[in-house]
């Protein structure tokens, strides 16, 4: 294949409702996709970066401009010997910046396989045609509005449920979530770093309500720190913000930092790092979900292909695209008796659906070889 032309389109996307988490509020996707035009045909990706360096250093205008000036001049460097699987390779020297190379890498691995008539999940040899569904519950103003808001979604028949959690919003709300719809359902807690080492024992007493996982309590560089405090909870820990290679994952399985991983594509630099994540993963007996950065279908997708592998056998933030969004901007994702189906398209199997993109769409800039 060869690189002809990327196209960066921003997209601001409203959503639902705010989403809050320990570290920010937002009430729109602000997103950035990469449209790549090949000689064998055209891909697209979501960039998984925020607008602001919060869930980790990478954001937009960050995330575009190292893809001007150093990931697409490389990739339009290598001529005719484009694949996705170059990408990474050719990249290695940059340091960094896996949410910007993800990008790049994803639109060009959609390309390639919508070249050859094969969808994501036959490429990744995923083995599920459907995908349970959790949902992900941002911190909310009241205990009364976050019991409204879970509800909903059981009614809907999400099967497991990720509350938000930050100091102050933890203990009190988990427990009243487990008084107003019981022992059973399936019910995992996330803190996006808000965590230190002093706060040990609060962690503690979230043992009580037998959570499926604590998701990223403490720092994303503390892996030691996820170390000491998995040996001191019951509840399984599981990381998402440390683990940003599959080099990593390896290192904190072997200190015992991690039972459980959060694998999402973008903040590991791509599919191809992912699967070797999920591999090290199975390796080790590490069970593996997809987590989500609030993507619109053409990010979900993909995600959804990857979720369909054998090792991800807990149930990921790979929601319907009605959870975020009142319009979709590629075909619906919805939910079917608590599952989503895997695409069966060609690439990630979604196209994106002109007018929607022009409606939301702030800016769009071509880059030519
Ligand atoms: O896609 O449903 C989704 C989002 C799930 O909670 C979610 N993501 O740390 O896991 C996480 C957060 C990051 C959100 S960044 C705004
Ligand atoms: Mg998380």
């Amino acid at each position: 294949m060869k690189l002809e032309a990327v196209e960066l389109i921003r997209l601001n996307v409203p959503l639902k409702s705010a989403f809050r988490t320990s570290f920010s509020s937002v009430n729109l996707h602000q997103v950035v996709w990469a449209h790549v035009i090949t000689d064998q045909g055209e891909g697209w990706a979501e960039c998984g970066a925020n607008e602001r360096p919060d869930y980790s250093s990478e954001y937009h205008t960050g995330a575009m401009a190292v893809m001007k000036e150093f990931i697409i001049p490389e990739l339009f460097g290598l001529g005719n010997e484009l694949t996705a699987e170059a990408v990474a390779p050719t990249l290695e020297w940059m340091k960094g910046h896996r949410m910007a190379k993800h990008a790049l890498e994803t639109s060009i691995l959609d390309a390639q396989l919508r070249s050859q008539g094969i969808s994501l999940a036959e490429y990744f040899g995923a083995t599920k045609s459907k995908v349970p569904s959790g949902v992900s519950v941002g911190i909310m103003d009241s205990i009364d509005e976050l019991l409204g808001y879970v509800g909903g979604y059981l009614k809907q028949g999400y099967v497991r449920i990720k509350l938000k959690i930050e100091p102050g919003w933890d203990y009190e709300a988990v427990k009243a979530v487990r008084d107003a719809f019981g022992d059973d359902i399936p019910l995992q807690v996330d803190a996006n770093t808000a965590y230190t080492r002093d706060d040990f024992d609060l962690l503690k007493r979230l043992d009580e309500f037998n959570l499926l996982l604590i998701e990223q309590p403490l720092n994303e560089e503390d892996v030691l720190g996820h170390a000491k405090l998995a040996n001191y909870i019951d509840t399984p820990v599981c990381l998402d913000e440390s683990i940003v290679s599959a080099d990593i994952a390896r290192d904190a399985i072997e200190l015992g930092a991690v039972e459980i991983i959060n694998i999402k594509p973008s903040r590991v630099g791509g599919y191809l790092e992912s699967v070797k994540i999920h591999d090290v993963a199975v390796a080790n007996s590490i069970p593996v979900w997809c987590g989500g950065m609030l993507e619109t279908g053409i990010g979900r997708a993909a995600n959804l292909a990857l979720a369909a592998m054998p090792g991800f056998t807990v149930v990921g933030d790979t929601s319907a695209s009605s959870r975020y969004f009142e319009t979709d901007l590629t075909e619906p994702f919805v939910l079917k008796d608590g599952y989503i189906d895997v695409p069966t398209k060609p690439g990630i199997g979604v196209d994106p659906i002109p007018e929607i993109i022009e409606r939301f769409a702030v800016s769009r800039e071509w880059i030519r070889a």
